[in-house]
């Protein structure tokens, strides 16, 4: 394969600062030295190269757009937008992974910790000393968290937790969990951090998956789990706190999505000039080039979404039905994309020896988790009709 250069008909990079492209580069650089060259054989032995975690942290990509004071590198949502695009390039897998610490433990304790556990936490999820995950979907609630069982009942020195959580991404091995649960206080949902070890807290992983076989996706089961009072995020509150985490980790979901299609893209180019049916290069066939046409045309109308989407939320302007318009056009467009390509390439689409297929796979759970193409769908037409249409 050649070097990747990008997908960029639209001259979108004179929309860029030369900050926002050097970010870009480095882990661009970094995806093709250090992700690429095993991704494949992590996927088959669905293994999460967990030795790329501090290398990842010494990057900077982990919590990249929180404070320096903090430890992160305080980048702009644009330039953290072009990290994720280049790192589901490598694999959603490790996207996934980089999504959850980021925007979904370190942003929470960020909006709704304590300053104490401000300054715990989150230099050393920065560094990649520590892995977090983030519990909210249920057995029982997915679309839905708003039904969660998942239980904190109030005891003389914090809180006892029972309850279990499903589908969490790193949760076998995190150090720390943020986990939402109901209070008994009106029912109010909270969110909390529950430390590896802590008695009555178990975290088994799920196997048999398709799809981000190089990413940990486990089971939190708490069983009289006993959380310090020290531990409840002091200023969440209700279900719209996990629902601000969702917004972080849709957003930069949107630009992932573009980095796992231009990499079937530029693989199906390639090959499409280089391979030979009935004497004649198959790129040349006007079949061929209608794929191509059509699917370059999807992608430069995602990297505008997720452009724009990023300039408005750098104002501070960006609503959460347009992060879900973003999330659920660029996931789709990648799916079909990828799907596509997997056509280009006949029978070695379906190869290991092509990123194609694995980045197909992953994007099945893409398409699915953090809200689902469906619920994203009814969360634009609640916003554009004023009525829900969920319930
Ligand atoms: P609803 O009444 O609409 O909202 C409750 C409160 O929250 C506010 N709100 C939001 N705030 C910030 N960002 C958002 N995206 C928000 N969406 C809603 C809303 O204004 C309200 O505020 P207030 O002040 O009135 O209380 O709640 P609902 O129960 O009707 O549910 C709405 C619905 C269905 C859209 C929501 O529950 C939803 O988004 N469901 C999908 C669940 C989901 O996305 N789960 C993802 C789990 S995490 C995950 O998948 C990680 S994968 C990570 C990886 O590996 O990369
Ligand atoms: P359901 O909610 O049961 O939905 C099933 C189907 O019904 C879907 O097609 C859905 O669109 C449709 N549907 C549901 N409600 C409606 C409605 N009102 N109208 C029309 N159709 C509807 N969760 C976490 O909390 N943390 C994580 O780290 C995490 N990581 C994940 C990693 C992976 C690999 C996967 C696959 C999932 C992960 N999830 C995580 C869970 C994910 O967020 C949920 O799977 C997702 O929210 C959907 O919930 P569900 O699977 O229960 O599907």
């Amino acid at each position: 394969m050649g070097k990747f250069k990008g997908v960029d008909f639209y001259a979108i990079d004179s929309f860029l600062s030369e900050e926002e492209r050097l970010t870009r580069d480095s882990v661009r650089d970094f995806v093709e030295e250090r992700i690429i060259p095993i991704i494949e054989d992590c996927y088959e032995k669905a293994r999460f190269p967990e030795e790329l975690v501090k290398p990842l942290a010494d990057l900077g990509v982990l919590g990249a757009s929180l404070p320096t004071e903090y430890g992160c590198a305080g980048l702009g949502s644009v330039a953290y937008g072009l990290v994720i695009q280049e790192l589901e390039r490598g694999d959603s897998g490790i996207r996934s992974f980089a999504s959850v610490q980021g925007s979904l433990v370190m942003y929470p304790i960020y909006a709704f910790g304590s300053e104490e556990q401000k300054r715990k936490w989150l230099p050393a999820l920065a560094k990649g000393d520590k892995i977090g995950c983030f519990g909210l979907t249920e057995p029982d609630f997915g679309s839905n968290p708003s039904g969660m069982m998942t239980r904190a009942k109030r005891t003389k020195n914090g809180w006892l937790l029972n309850g279990s959580k499903a589908w969490i991404t790193n949760g076998t091995i995190s150090d720390v969990a943020v986990v939402w649960a109901k209070t008994d206080e009106n029912d109010k949902i909270r969110g909390f951090i529950v430390e590896k070890g802590t008695p009555g807290f178990t975290a088994p992983e799920i196997h048999r998956k398709h799809s981000l076989r190089a990413s940990v996706t486990s089971e939190l089961v708490f069983s009289d789990c006993e959380i310090p009072e020290e531990n409840i995020l002091p200023y969440s509150g209700g279900l719209k706190s996990p629902l601000m985490c969702l917004s972080q980790a849709r957003y930069g979901i949107s630009w992932g999505a573009i980095g796992a299609a231009m990499a079937c893209y530029h693989t199906a180019l390639e090959y499409a000039t280089g391979r030979v049916q009935f004497d004649r290069p198959i790129a040349g066939f006007q079949l061929q080039q209608a794929k191509f046409a059509d699917m370059i045309t999807e992608i430069t109308k995602a990297q505008l979404l997720s452009l724009q989407l990023g300039r408005l939320k750098e104002q501070d302007k960006a609503t959460p039905a347009q992060v879900s318009m973003a999330k659920r056009n660029n996931v789709d467009m990648a799916l079909q994309v990828a799907r596509q390509c997997r056509t280009i390439l006949g029978a070695n689409g379906i190869s290991g020896d092509y990123p194609i297929m694995r980045h197909a796979n992953n994007l099945e759970s893409v398409y699915t988790y953090e809200g689902t193409h469906d619920i994203h769908t009814l969360i634009i037409g609640a916003e554009v009709t004023g009525i829900q249409a969920f319930k």
